[in-house]
């Protein structure tokens, strides 16, 4: 690997990030995440999304969904509140979701789009669409990462400060470097990426690295092979948004929420690494945040 100054992130740093809670604070003051997730078949990644953004602490968490799937989303969540958006024929997110994705957006702190919208074509569009227009501070995950890699040119087109939150496999995508070529040289690549996409780059898997448009880089020492299981980057996304939304910039609530992410799949593995699900981890966020702030 090439010579590049990593930072290592202490329980000790992450304690002095954290929100705190004023004695006097309401849900409104805790933080509004707007999500934007699921799609048929995936519904699973929305509600794990949304609830990794309620158990790290926002106050208020709002899911756009496709109107067809709003009452299965009303039965698996009952703390988020749901926005039923007109869909296309084939009852997926299209040009007819754009402006409530901006009105969503516009009532939000952040807006994470990503987890579970699919790819089709339609869906596609109106995600880049979306993240050009914005203008407020975003979490970007899974197939909007996909909607990306057509167009990268878009991060510098927006005004919103981006969080992108790739797996290995993504990144090949938006690099189009292969997998291998990233796994070698993870550290450099998300660098690079950070540097030239002008965002915030979290590049996933065994030692998460988080990097910075300025070149700064930090490695992550929390997690366990237990989170390499279904849903686990959608709740990832989640953690990043709400604290973004508690006041936390960008920055910072990347290198937090990484780390949280990480601490709390190594307290559901205490119950046993094999067969933990993401569910899992996402129930063990406070936890983990008590851990640190006790
Ligand atoms: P391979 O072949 O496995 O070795 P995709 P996804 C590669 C939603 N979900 N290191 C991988 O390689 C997500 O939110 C919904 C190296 C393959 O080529 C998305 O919307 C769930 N390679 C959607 O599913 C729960 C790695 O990347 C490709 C790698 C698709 O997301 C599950 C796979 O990536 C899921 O979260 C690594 N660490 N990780 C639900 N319950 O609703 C991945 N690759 O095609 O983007 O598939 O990540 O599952
Ligand atoms: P995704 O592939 O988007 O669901 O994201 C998977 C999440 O699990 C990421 O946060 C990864 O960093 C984490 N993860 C997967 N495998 C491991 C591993 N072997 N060690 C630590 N974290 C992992
Ligand atoms: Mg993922």
């Amino acid at each position: 690997s090439r010579a590049i100054k990593q930072n290592t992130v202490t329980a000790e740093d992450v304690r002095s990030l954290l929100p705190l809670r004023a004695p006097d604070a309401h849900k409104g003051s805790c933080g509004r995440v707007g999500v934007i997730a699921g799609s048929q078949g995936m519904t699973g990644a929305a509600v794990l999304a949304s609830t990794g953004a309620l158990r790290s602490g926002a106050g208020l968490v709002t899911l756009g969904i496709a109107a067809s799937l709003n009452p299965v989303l009303e039965v698996k969540l009952t703390e988020v509140m749901t926005c039923p958006w007109p869909e296309n024929a084939d009852g997926a997110l299209g040009a007819k979701s754009v402006p409530y994705m901006d009105e969503l957006a516009m009532q939000s702190d952040v807006t994470l789009i990503g987890p579970g919208l699919g790819r089709r074509e339609e869906t596609q569009t109106a995600i880049r669409q979306f993240i050009k227009e914005a203008r407020r501070p975003l979490v970007i995950d899974a197939d909007a990462l996909t909607a990306l890699s057509v167009d990268i040119n878009i991060l510098q087109q927006t005004e919103a400060l981006a969080v992108l939150t790739p797996h290995p496999g993504e990144m090949a995508m938006l690099t189009g470097l292969t997998v291998e070529e990233i796994s070698q040289d993870r550290l450099y690549v998300a660098r690079q990426a950070a540097i030239d996409w002008a965002s915030i780059v979290v590049l996933k898997g065994a030692g998460t690295v988080v990097a910075f448009p300025d070149g700064e880089v930090y490695l992550n020492s929390t997690g366990n092979p237990g989170m390499a299981t279904g849903g686990t980057g959608d709740v990832l996304a989640g953690i990043i948004a709400s604290f973004i939304a508690q006041g936390l910039s960008s920055h910072d609530a990347a290198v937090a929420g990484v780390y949280v992410h990480g601490l709390a799949g190594d307290i559901a593995a205490d119950r046993g690494m094999i067969g933990m699900t993401a569910g899992d981890l996402a129930e063990a966020i406070p936890a983990a945040i008590h851990s640190l702030t006790k």
